[in-house]
């Protein structure tokens, strides 16, 4: 079997998603050994594999300690280049070069990519190919056409904010996108199945396990 025209898009499996950190994804550490597995498997069959960082400024404006009297959850308007959009406040997480930022280490050496993503400080970017409003693409897609990828499967964090709106995105980029059910989890674990739902109605392939995958 050859992986040659598929990527493997590990979405932000960085410290400050962990159970622990201060923007906790429910079961988080639960889905690392899945994605070694899958990321070793991708590696062996000469699959491209690509990580994913979300890498804010200590100022970047989804942060609530950027705006007077805002919590963490509160919403605001964010104006950028003449467009509005509504904005979730987090707390301070993945602050570049910080700890907090960094790869897991057990997934540090699978990547032969990296993409980074949220840096720029009027708007966030929950997909790894565009920001929230489409102003500013990153290298996403070029390296995924650079790699005549056809197929790309979308791993890591969160299901209901980074890991959604990248697989929605490389949906409407034209690839086929699978989503491996246990390499994935939520910020808010209600939000992991009508997350999954919805991925599922605009044309992701949903997969149980990485057993599944591998299998197939
Ligand atoms: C994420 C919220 C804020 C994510 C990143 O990786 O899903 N969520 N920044
Ligand atoms: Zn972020």
């Amino acid at each position: 079997m050859s992986l040659k025209k598929a990527a493997l898009i590990i979405v932000d499996m960085q410290y400050d998603f962990l159970e622990t950190g201060p923007l906790p994804v429910f079961e988080a550490t639960q889905a690392i050994p899945r994605v070694q597995e899958l990321g070793a498997f991708f590696n062996e069959e000469g699959g491209l594999v690509i990580a994913t960082q979300d890498w804010h400024p200590p100022n970047h404006a989804s942060f609530a300690s950027q705006h007077e009297g805002k919590a963490p959850l509160d919403t605001v308007t964010l104006t950028y280049r003449n467009q509005s959009c509504e904005q979730v406040l987090w707390p301070d997480h993945c602050i570049q070069g910080s700890r907090g930022a960094d790869i897991l280490d057990q997934l540090v050496d699978l990547p032969s990519i990296n993409v980074k993503k949220g840096t720029n400080i009027f708007v966030d970017s929950y997909s790894a190919f565009a920001d929230n409003q489409y102003h500013h693409f990153t290298d996403l897609a070029k390296h995924l056409y650079q790699h005549d990828i056809e197929q790309v499967v979308v791993c890591g964090y969160a299901t209901d904010y980074c890991l959604k709106f990248t697989a929605v995105d490389a949906i409407k980029f034209g690839f086929e996108t699978i989503v491996i059910k246990d390499t994935t989890k939520a910020a808010f674990p209600d939000a992991y199945e009508p997350s999954l739902k919805a991925l599922e109605q605009v044309g992701v392939q949903l997969v149980p396990t990485v057993e599944d995958y591998m299998s197939n």
